[in-house]
């Protein structure tokens, strides 16, 4: 009783043959889902569309896929999954991810079944996936494998070509919510976002165009051209000076957060005068750092703790001001500079929470409070509002017996809520975010890095053979394999003022990652060479051994 139409999985099987893996190649889901050199990534592409779809059968819901390797170099490339609200798709879903990419081609249809049955999954049950990507040359046809996945299992894919991964995300949502997030449409976040931004902007009317005036480094991405995009929706309230657009210079290269903050110096390709505002993303603008040159020609760097500090302290003044009594909480990682921490916890006194790297664990986390802003050093980062803490905005905004100044205040809170992508981090609506802080709080550049003084810091990598040796607790802090590392790293600290350090295996690259910071550069940057050569020594280095820094 043969069937002549052609099953599901017959189809899936014989398209996965034209997206076939090479065999013995395994990757793993890491902290910002699959990423490595292009070459490697069609069938995982596939297979990640098969996974979206079953993804949104099994929510009924809009899935979003995101093609996109960050900051890293043009000649990669990576995927991630967008959950219904915008999230991180849950963890449980990423060791499927990792299972169906390391299937070999017999066994797919298999694992696929699996994931089938352990999810009790309808198969009758629509489709809908929400497709992006960023402007690296591979993403066309990487973006075209994931819908191949898609439409393999019956699905629709709706494929919103080149976005910011923070635009999917919020597309997501929208699509998700029935619009009460907004519209899903690139157009309709720039709505959303604009429309928030000139509304605070008419709390600080006496601006000067040069005030208004930003540099931005669009690391020759995403984030370029969308800002452009965006630019006519902001009504000049927002001046911009834009670099390396991606007209001639590559991704990443040589400019970009990544490079800013770990360079700790500024972008090539930006001209940048004395005591100007500059900002950079990253290749798929999910994260933005601030820089400025001082008189003396000083780079000074205003990282993801700066921009907390500054966003918490704003939330905080409003919600004094509008007499509303709802927490603010901070949640950073071990990156998170020990100057920005103390400031928080002993100056500002809101409550700090340090979890693991990788967004998944912040936004968890700043789920649990009123209201939640996290970010990575890196400059990724936003923050949420619980249900309660926005209904209780929206209520004495419209209160008709509560004063001007609470109102007023209840008002800017609600703007600012709608100004912020609550998916994930977002360098766009970031930006605009701390544009308007600046302007209403009436900051320059340099009052605002006055806050308070960075530790001087070093973040250094080293090869080793298998990084998965190292094991690390309290939230990657202290490491607990090899045994003799962490010893060893204590022994260093000691040797330093004000200093502190810490090494994890990367989630994204093949390297071990080395945090120092103590009370000089040089100091910081001895600790963190020594911790290098720790960690190369007692977790198996490969290659040479880490040589002093300068
Ligand atoms: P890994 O490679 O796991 O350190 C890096 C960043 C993370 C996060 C992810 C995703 C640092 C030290 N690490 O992760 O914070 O942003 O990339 O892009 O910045
Ligand atoms: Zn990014």
């Amino acid at each position: 009783m043969g069937d002549y139409r052609m099953t599901q999985f017959e189809k899936v099987s014989q398209r996965s043959v034209q997206h076939s893996k090479p065999a013995g190649l395994v990757l793993q889901y890491g902290t910002a889902g699959f990423r490595t050199n292009a070459k490697q990534l069609d069938h995982i592409m596939f297979r990640m569309g098969l996974l979206a779809a079953l993804r949104s059968k099994k929510t009924k819901s809009t899935i979003g896929v995101m093609v996109t390797a960050s900051h890293n170099p043009e000649e990669d490339n990576g995927v991630k999954l967008i959950d219904p609200m915008g999230e991180m798709v849950t963890p449980a879903w990423e060791e499927y991810a990792t299972l169906l990419a390391n299937a070999e081609q017999e066994g797919l249809l298999a694992a696929l079944k699996d994931v089938i049955e352990t999810e009790a999954i309808n198969m009758s049950q629509d489709v809908s996936v929400f497709i992006g990507k960023d402007t690296r040359p591979s993403s066309e046809g990487l973006s075209q494998a994931v819908l191949d996945g898609v439409s393999s299992l019956g699905g629709h894919g709706h494929d919103y070509g080149l976005v910011t991964t923070p635009q999917l995300h919020f597309m997501v949502r929208c699509q998700n919510t029935q619009g009460c997030y907004g519209t899903a449409t690139v157009d309709g976040y720039y709505q959303k976002l604009s429309k928030a931004y000139i509304q605070l902007t008419k709390h600080a009317p006496n601006r000067t165009d040069d005030q208004k005036h930003l540099l931005v480094d669009g690391a020759n991405g995403i984030g370029a051209l969308k800002l452009r995009e965006m630019e006519p929706f902001l009504q000049k309230e927002l001046q911009v000076s834009l670099f390396n657009d991606g007209s001639s210079g590559k991704l990443n290269f040589q400019c970009g957060a990544d490079y800013v903050k770990v360079q700790q110096r500024p972008p090539q390709g930006v001209q940048m005068s004395a005591g100007e505002r500059c900002c950079s993303f990253d290749g798929d603008a999910d994260r933005i750092v601030y820089y400025y040159n001082d008189s003396a020609g000083q780079f000074h760097l205003l990282d993801g703790d700066k921009i907390a500090t500054l966003i918490s302290t704003f939330l905080k003044e409003l919600l004094n001001q509008a007499g509303l009594d709802l927490q603010v909480a901070v949640v950073q990682t071990a990156y998170a500079n020990g100057s920005s921490t103390n400031y928080l916890e002993e100056t500002m006194k809101v409550t700090v929470r340090c979890v693991k790297t990788g967004v998944k664990h912040l936004h968890h986390a700043a789920q649990e409070f009123d209201i939640g802003v996290y970010f990575e050093a890196n400059g990724h980062g936003t923050v949420l509002f619980s249900k309660a803490a926005e209904e209780a905005i929206q209520q004495l905004a419209l209160d008709p017996n509560a004063n001007d100044e609470k109102k007023s205040a209840a008002r800017l809170l609600e703007n600012t809520v709608n100004l912020i992508n609550q998916t994930v981090g977002d360098a766009l609506s970031d930006m605009l975010l701390i544009e308007a802080v600046l302007a209403i709080k009436g900051l320059t550049i340099q009052q605002w890095d006055a806050i308070y003084t960075d530790l001087p810091s070093r973040q250094l990598k080293v090869k080793v053979a298998d990084r998965r040796v190292i094991d690390t607790t309290d939230a990657e802090r202290r490491a607990v394999s090899p045994a003799g590392l962490q010893e060893a790293i204590d022994a260093l600290v000691k040797k330093y003022k004000m200093s502190r350090a810490f090494v994890r295996p990367s989630g994204t690259e093949d390297v071990v990652r080395v945090y120092a910071e103590a009370d000089t550069q040089e100091n910081a940057d001895a600790l963190a060479h020594e911790v290098s050569v720790a960690v190369y020594r007692i977790a198996g280095g490969v290659g040479e051994e880490p040589k002093p820094f300068h």
